[in-house]
């Protein structure tokens, strides 16, 4: 029997019409999903994040399910920021699209290509909170329910924009 999995999946994108690039990868996400369309966050703005001076971001995370191996959509997502002109750069640098698999059911592993969850979750508001807007309940595998991930990381310089998008 095919198993049908809940991934999650968080949007950034701060170069090149950001709200157009967001726009599209969720629509090329609803292709991916299982029923034909994934469940989208809240779009938020925020200030970037890390050591590079850059433009703010949008955020937004994905929730979808799907029938792809945890590594087959990887493959997916990456073949979508390749599709939207991302350039492999600078690290922490601008991107045009983002795409990073953060949750995938509650597998947790640690390999060169994959980490799950994603090593960047539990401290990054862009993230908690679009997660949060989708799902209050969800425990987080190794890290504990999410309601307390997000109370010890304040929405600093975290705009919510839009509720549908
Ligand atoms: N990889 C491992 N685990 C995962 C996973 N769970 N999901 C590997 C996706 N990829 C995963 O990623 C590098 C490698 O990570 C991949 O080849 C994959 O095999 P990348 O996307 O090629 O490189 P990157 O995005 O430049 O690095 P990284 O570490 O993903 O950057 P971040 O941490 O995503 O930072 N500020 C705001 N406000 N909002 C943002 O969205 N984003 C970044 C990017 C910086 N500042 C930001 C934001
Ligand atoms: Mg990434």
């Amino acid at each position: 029997m095919v198993q049908v999995v809940t991934a999650y999946i968080a949007l950034g994108s701060n170069l090149r019409d950001p709200m157009a690039q967001m726009h599209r990868a969720a629509s090329v996400l609803d292709q991916l999903a299982h029923d034909g369309a994934v469940r989208r966050s809240p779009l938020y703005r925020s200030a970037p994040l890390g050591p590079v001076e850059q433009a703010d971001y949008l955020n937004a995370v994905a929730a979808l399910e799907t029938t792809l191996t945890a590594e087959s959509l990887l493959d997916a997502v990456q073949a979508i920021e390749h599709d939207q002109g991302r350039v492999r750069q600078v690290r922490w640098g601008p991107r045009t699209l983002d795409l990073d698999i953060l949750l995938y059911g509650d597998r947790v592993q640690n390999t060169e290509r994959l980490i799950l969850p994603h090593p960047g979750l539990h401290e990054r508001a862009f993230v908690l909170y679009p997660l949060w807007d989708i799902a209050p309940t969800l425990v987080v595998p190794g890290l504990g329910p999410l309601r307390t991930l997000l109370e010890q990381c304040p929405p600093l310089r975290l705009e919510r924009l839009a509720d549908v998008w």
